[in-house]
């Protein structure tokens, strides 16, 4: 990987510093850990996931580009950041990556920090959960919620893994192994679900919240839900499908999705009342595709989305 950390340099006022001033390659050194667990970067250059799903590609280079939009972010106060540079699958492997970035995810929990994964096609999330679990204790619930246009909840065709069922693998793994399938997804759009898959996903025991429940006024009982799914389970793995925005905010993923939730204050209420619980295990951003954006505009949004997170973050032990 390309160290791509530069941009703009207010000096060396810590209340000034922007990300790319502070980030240092991850080495897992005790020495260079904070009191709370660091924020670590792990990149998913594939959109070998998205091209099996038969989606528009492009996010191979979604790490890069969100690297570069977090670049000029302000420091955290409370989380030291490192990177730990991108894993490696073979070609169009999708399970091959998928094993990379768990073992990825396992070693980063285990050596005391918090993934952040950039992706990269929405397989990842597979990666990013398989990884939480193997790094967790025995028997900890690990949690998934998915800011989602989709459902991610399809069937695997001729068995093989694409970017529309990494969660069909997280609940195919926790039948196997005897374990709850938690499963939260937040702003789904009815356009761009089957009701075959909607029902075979509430089959499973998934929550299913529709785009329409992100109107103003409606934020109490998000919190009420949200605040109910956290409390079920022991760790949270946090993924934002950059296509659950309005296509407006959000054009470069495989899928825009024309009638997707605004990135505007009930979006900001929810997704800050779950970083501040205290039980987000890894966050990962997916389907950014830099060479389908306008003007790089998605991808400064998924780095604002990182800011608000990261600014209500509570870490898990
Ligand atoms: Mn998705």
């Amino acid at each position: 990987m390309t160290w791509v950390w530069r941009g703009r340099d207010d000096g060396s006022d810590p209340a000034a510093q922007r990300w790319h001033q502070v980030i240092r390659p991850w080495d897992a050194s005790p020495l260079t850990r904070g009191r709370k667990r660091p924020i670590v970067v792990i990149g998913y250059p594939t959109d070998a996931g998205v091209r099996a799903n038969l989606g528009r590609t492009g996010s191979a280079d979604g790490p890069a580009a969100l690297r570069t939009a977090c670049a000029n972010l302000p420091v955290p106060t409370s989380h030291a950041l490192f990177d730990a540079g991108d894993v490696i699958g073979t070609g169009d492997d999708v399970e091959s990556w998928q094993s990379s970035l768990a073992a990825a995810v396992a070693a980063v929990r285990a050596g005391g920090g918090t993934p952040l994964v950039l992706g990269g096609g929405h397989d990842q999330a597979f990666g990013h959960w398989l990884g939480t679990v193997r790094a967790a204790s025995d028997g900890a619930v690990v949690g998934c919620i998915n800011f989602d246009a989709h459902i991610d909840m399809r069937s695997l065709p001729g068995g093989r893994a694409n970017s529309g069922t990494p969660y069909s693998q997280v609940h195919a793994w926790s039948v196997a192994h005897g374990r709850p399938f938690k499963y939260l997804v937040l702003g789904m759009q009815p356009p761009h679900n089957t009701p075959a898959l909607i029902h075979v996903a509430c089959g499973a025991g998934a929550q299913l919240v529709d785009a329409d429940a992100f109107h103003p006024g409606q934020e109490a009982s998000l919190l009420q839900l949200i605040d109910r799914f956290v409390a079920s389970v022991d760790l949270v793995c946090l993924s934002i499908d950059l296509d659950v925005f309005s296509a407006a905010a959000s054009p470069g993923v495989s899928a825009p999705s024309p009638m997707g939730i605004a990135p505007d204050a009930t979006f900001r209420t929810v997704v800050r009342r779950i970083a501040a619980s205290g039980k987000i295990a890894g966050i990962e951003i997916a389907e950014c595709a830099p060479s389908l954006d306008i003007g790089g505009r998605t991808a400064r949004l998924g780095a604002a989305v990182i800011d608000t997170i990261v600014r209500s973050f509570a870490v898990a032990s």
